[in-house]
């Protein structure tokens, strides 16, 4: 086997990623309307609500709303992006929060103050040299489109995420070169309601649901890349999956098979983006759902989706994931029951704190497919250890586990890129400053290279305190990942 050599390419966009619901907080401040993740508590009927099996479209007394003011990000976000740029970020991945500019989701004007808090951060970014990397929809629909239309099951959902689409490409055109649509567009299957505003009803066809769903997403999506285009004809526009191979338990031939089709649960929204159209597979599994076509592709939309595939691949990569077709060995091994993916338990794999199993290798199988299956740029731009961290009497916080986590991730990579010759273009750490958990709504499963002194109850100083992997990061950057042999 060749040896890989300690090679990034030299323009390797290196850097961190959050999410508006996850980091701004000042939720009703400054015009912002009220958007899904708003309405989603912490405790433990977060799973339920964020699946869509509850309906919480107003925020009650008795809950624990973790975005309310999450690490206040809207009011420190001068002094967090210094801190990036003292790591030497050249990316910076974030989104906007669509209710800050179009507070109903569909308004004709957008708010000046929505507007303006972002054009100051794009601006703080460039002012250090660090490329903005924007997802337009990180978990995020309107509360007034979900009353009105049910989250993205209607397709007038099309029209409202392209008006603001609009507004965020005009502002933004000589900022922000580097755009993706969804945040892990495959979480509409899994969470619902936190992937697309969706709440079913009873007695609903999910399935029904689901793909009518997906579809307003995937036009809307291929008319955001062709509008992108056309605004700012030098950006480059992104679809984003939530990756993992999934593993055959064994290698009975049913275990492969059942490993082919749940990867294709999630490649199902990446395919049609990459490649602007259905796969066969894809559209006999609509039709065998009891489904016809024509009752979700509109007239005209084969053509929409032909005209607007991505420039590139971005993909969140936590662990990779494992199943089997028998189901008794599915239920005797399957991951605790709030796990957001179904999956069996990797008998070779450790796992977090958080019950994730870790590993490196299964990011360079992920990447390997990807780049196989489309033959696009890919981007990671999630990837990182969900950590209990202790401040220690001297006042650090010494995370050596996360340093081991991403280093030993970082190197898988880097074989991607030089032992396999895949074109990535960056690599944005999920949370580099610490952020609420989308999934438990803690604080204390922290990923952040960043400390933030808050707590599950909400208390705490916010105070920002750069951890061991903070200076770690920092000398991989410089090196631009020689010093991870080291
Ligand atoms: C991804 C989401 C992020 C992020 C991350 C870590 O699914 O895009 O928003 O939160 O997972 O997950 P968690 O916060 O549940 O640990």
């Amino acid at each position: 086997m060749s040896k890989s050599k300690n090679l990034f390419p030299s323009n390797f966009l290196w850097g961190g990623a959050t999410a508006a619901n996850q980091c701004e907080g000042a939720f009703d401040v400054d015009g912002r309307g009220l958007s899904s993740v708003d309405t989603i508590p912490s405790g433990s009927e977060r799973m339920k609500i964020s699946r869509g099996e509850k309906e919480m479209l107003s925020c009650q007394n008795g809950y624990d709303y973790p975005s309310h003011e999450a690490i206040d990000f809207y009011h420190h976000y001068k002094e967090d992006i210094a801190l990036f740029a003292e790591m030497g970020f050249k990316c910076f991945r974030l989104s906007i929060a669509w209710t800050r500019i179009l507070p109903n989701g569909d308004d004709d004007t957008p708010n000046e103050k929505g507007l303006a808090f972002y054009q100051s951060v794009f601006e703080e970014c460039r002012k250090y040299g660090i490329e903005p990397l924007v997802t337009i929809d990180h978990f995020d629909t309107p509360i007034e489109l979900i009353k009105k239309y049910g989250g993205w099951k209607d397709r007038r959902m099309i029209d409202a995420y392209l008006k603001y689409c609009r507004a965020i490409f005009k502002r933004y055109k000589n900022l922000v070169k580097y755009w993706i649509t969804f945040n892990e567009i495959n979480m509409l299957l899994h969470m619902s309601y936190m992937g697309a505003g969706i709440i079913f009803a009873d007695g609903e066809d999910k399935e029904r649901v689901k793909y009518t769903a997906a579809h307003h997403e995937l036009i809307a999506s291929a008319k955001a890349v062709k509008l992108a285009h056309e605004i700012m004809p030098d950006a480059k526009i992104g679809c984003m999956l939530a990756a993992g191979q999934f593993y055959p338990y064994t290698c009975s031939p049913e275990d492969v098979h059942d490993a082919l089709e749940k990867d294709r649960d999630n490649y199902f929204f990446t395919d049609i983006q990459v490649r602007g159209k259905y796969p066969v597979w894809a559209l006999k599994r609509i039709e065998n759902a009891g489904i016809n076509l024509t009752d979700i592709i509109a007239d005209g939309d084969r053509e929409i989706l032909e005209d607007g595939t991505v420039d590139f691949v971005a993909f969140s990569y936590y662990s990779s994931r494992c199943t089997t077709a028998d189901p008794e060995i599915f239920a005797k091994h399957a991951k605790p029951g709030n796990a957001v993916f179904r999956s069996v338990i990797n008998p070779y794999l450790k796992n977090t704190e958080w019950g994730w199993q870790i590993d490196p290798l299964g990011l360079r199988i992920t990447a390997n497919s990807l780049y196989d299956r489309y033959n696009k740029p890919l981007f990671v731009v999630e990837n990182g250890l969900g950590a209990v961290d202790k401040i220690e009497d001297d006042g650090k916080i010494h995370d050596d586990y996360r340093i081991d986590y991403l280093k030993k991730h970082l190197i898988s990579l880097r074989d991607a890129i030089n032992i396999d010759g895949i074109p990535i273009i960056g690599f944005t750490a999920w949370g580099c400053i610490d952020l609420v958990s989308a999934s438990s709504g803690e604080m204390k499963k922290r990923y952040g290279m960043i400390y933030v002194d808050k707590d599950d109850n909400g208390k705490g100083s916010l105070k920002r305190i750069r951890k061991d992997s903070f200076y770690w990061y920092k000398k991989v950057i410089a090196t631009n990942g020689e010093s991870l042999e080291i």
